[in-house]
């Protein structure tokens, strides 16, 4: 975030704060598409703040992009939770089987093969997973537009956010459709050059460079293009796991 406006900070003060005026400025910021999902705890003025001066700002932002050269010697695979008996089949098969269902606020809700995805538009990025925990390493990415996918399906005008499942059930998060359709935002099928390996999210993990480490959800199979994050867990969009982090991670 580099400028922050006089009227993006009265904006998230305004929005940061209770009664009637804000509630009603809320609703305005919502309809506007400047009001993250969990705006009401821990980082929510904050994080509104900062979500709003992008969003007004910074809507077409790219993460920056790294030449070869810098690629990380040693990347490193943070901790996962024990494999699901279902994905460990799926791996011992070489994931042929593995399957990326979209739907929700579509025309046509889909189910892709890797095959399917891989033959789609190919974009690769040299870019940072940067974890909020303070580490980060470069490497790149070689998938799939996640807008490829969605215009190839066609986005019903009431959708505004995408939840995105992994094969891991306790881990989920969403984006908003900014994110989604953004040129960087891909299906990431590979990693330097090579199958993505399952310690990093294979056979597929959503990249979302713009934002930290923990948007970017390994082992993707499932998507839900939805115009409302109520019904979703707690309504915040994101899963129990991520419950201390903010819901936008934009760096
Ligand atoms: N399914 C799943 N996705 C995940 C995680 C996880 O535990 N499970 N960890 C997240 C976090 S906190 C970070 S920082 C990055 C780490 O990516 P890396 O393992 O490639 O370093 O993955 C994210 N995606
Ligand atoms: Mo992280």
């Amino acid at each position: 975030m580099k400028t922050i406006t006089r009227r993006s900070l009265l904006l998230g003060g305004l929005v940061a704060g209770t009664g009637v005026a804000g509630a009603a400025l809320a609703a305005a910021g919502r309809r506007f598409g400047l009001i993250p999902p969990d705006w009401r705890n821990i980082y929510g003025p904050g994080e509104t703040l900062s979500y709003a001066a992008h969003r007004l700002f910074g809507r077409n932002a790219l993460a920056r992009e790294f030449p070869r050269s810098m690629i990380s010697a040693k990347p490193f695979a943070n901790g996962i939770s024990k494999p699901t008996e279902a994905f460990t089949r799926h791996h011992a098969e070489n994931f042929v089987n593995w399957r990326l269902d979209v739907d929700g606020h579509v025309a046509r809700k889909t189910s892709l093969s890797l095959v399917e995805l891989r033959a789609m538009e190919r974009r690769s990025q040299v870019t940072e997973v940067v974890c909020e925990e303070g580490w980060s390493y470069v490497a790149e990415w070689t998938g799939t537009p996640l807008a490829t996918v969605l215009n190839s399906i066609g986005v019903r005008p009431t959708a505004r956010w995408v939840v995105y499942y992994s094969s891991d059930p306790d881990w989920w998060e969403s984006i908003d459709l900014d994110e989604a359709m953004h040129p960087q935002t891909l299906l990431a099928w590979e990693m330097n050059g090579a199958d993505l390996p399952v310690p990093f999210g294979g056979p597929l993990r959503l990249r979302v460079p713009r934002q930290l480490g923990y948007k970017s959800v390994k082992f993707v199979d499932r998507m839900v293009v939805t115009d409302s994050l109520d019904g979703f867990g707690d309504g915040s969009g994101q899963s129990e796991a991520n419950a201390g982090y903010a819901w936008y991670a934009g760096i």
